[in-house]
């Protein structure tokens, strides 16, 4: 029997009561700024340093580093930890994807509309250069300013934690080792892989603004839930265009996905869900009109405009995101 999709009103980008585009550009920009002093050459500028910067400097949507600031802004908080943070999560995101375009994991030979780091650089360099960014993204946490060692240190474990061998790792392990598998088992692997980055990446604003636990366990929630709806959406991006994507097309074939697991109509009608608990979530933790709201909005805005996705009377379907929104790198 055919469920019905969940309708996910936080898509109408219409409620919000001015689009802060250029508030999240400039907050794009200095993170942009920032990771690339803190990647500054210090030594020779070799083929190390050229890797690692080519990765963490590359065209992505900065979308860790921004739900961090973003979170962080909507709770009031504008501590001068932030930044060095948020780009933490992101030299981490970057190492990330050094690792998974590998030859012996994904197997990618674009990313962000470029060669692979690998092949950019060589295998060798490239594993090497995704060591180096994730011990400078420890580093970089442990030097931040303006904030209790105490905070510092949590900051820290946490972070260790997310990436570890309960984390990141593991989910990596188990989308190249899991094999076929039960849903339920491949959303595990989805929230370990890219769930938990997201969700470290609001842990931290709640860390730093010393947000109240139930107000954190709810930011986490989100995180969890928007985590399992943008794997769903990567997962659909595999068999576009890579002119489009910046990506590889076809790495997804035969791969316990939701997708192939589920069948499209059914994976989009889960994504329609996470986004709909992520969205309660969020209104719970920080109310309706947040700016993370508004960017969870333009990162789904395509979604919310597939008539399948949110079948809903025409006037309540009225979800065009504005021109200025829509030039956001959001594939
Ligand atoms: C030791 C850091 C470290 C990791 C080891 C390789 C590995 C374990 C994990 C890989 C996890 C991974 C790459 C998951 C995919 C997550 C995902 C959906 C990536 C795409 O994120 P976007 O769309 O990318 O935010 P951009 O390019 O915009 O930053």
């Amino acid at each position: 029997m055919k469920t019905a999709t969940p309708r996910y009103d936080g898509l109408r980008l219409e409620q919000f009561d001015r689009a802060p585009v250029d508030e999240m550009a400039e907050m794009r920009f200095a993170i942009d700024r920032r990771i690339d002093e803190l990647l500054a050459v210090s030594g020779p500028l070799d083929q190390l340093t050229n890797a690692m910067r080519a990765s963490a400097l590359s065209a992505g949507k900065r979308m860790r580093p921004l739900l961090l600031m973003l979170v962080a802004r909507d709770l009031g908080c504008a501590s001068k930890a932030l930044i060095d943070v948020a780009c933490a999560v992101e030299l981490v995101h970057a190492a990330s994807l050094i690792l998974d375009d590998l030859p012996c994991m994904d197997d990618a030979s674009l990313r962000r509309g470029k060669p692979a780091i690998h092949i950019q650089f060589g295998e060798d360099v490239a594993i090497l250069a995704s060591v180096a960014l994730l011990s400078r993204a420890f580093g970089v946490l442990s030097q931040a300013q303006d904030i209790q060692p105490a905070t510092r240190a949590r900051l820290v474990a946490t972070l260790a934690q997310t990436v570890g061998e309960q984390g990141l790792v593991r989910g990596q392990f188990e989308d190249l080792h899991g094999g076929a598998r039960s849903p339920e088992a491949i959303a595990t692997t989805n929230e370990l892989k890219t769930g938990l980055l997201l969700g470290v990446a609001v842990d931290m604003a709640s860390i730093i603004c010393h947000a109240g636990d139930d107000v954190a366990q709810q930011l986490r929630a989100f995180a969890l839930a928007a985590g399992q709806a943008f794997q769903i959406k990567d997962d659909f991006l595999d068999g576009k265009d890579s002119a489009v994507t910046g990506k590889d097309t076809g790495k997804d074939v035969g791969k316990a996905t939701l997708i192939n697991t589920l069948g499209r109509d059914e994976a989009l009608r889960r994504l329609a869900a996470c986004l709909l608990e992520a969205d309660r979530c969020l209104v719970a933790a920080v109310g309706a009109k947040g700016r993370t709201r508004q960017f969870v909005a333009q990162l789904f805005a395509k979604e919310a405009k597939a008539k399948r996705f949110a079948p809903e009377p025409a006037k309540a379907r009225d979800a065009r995101p504005n021109a200025q929104l829509a030039e956001l790198p959001l594939t």
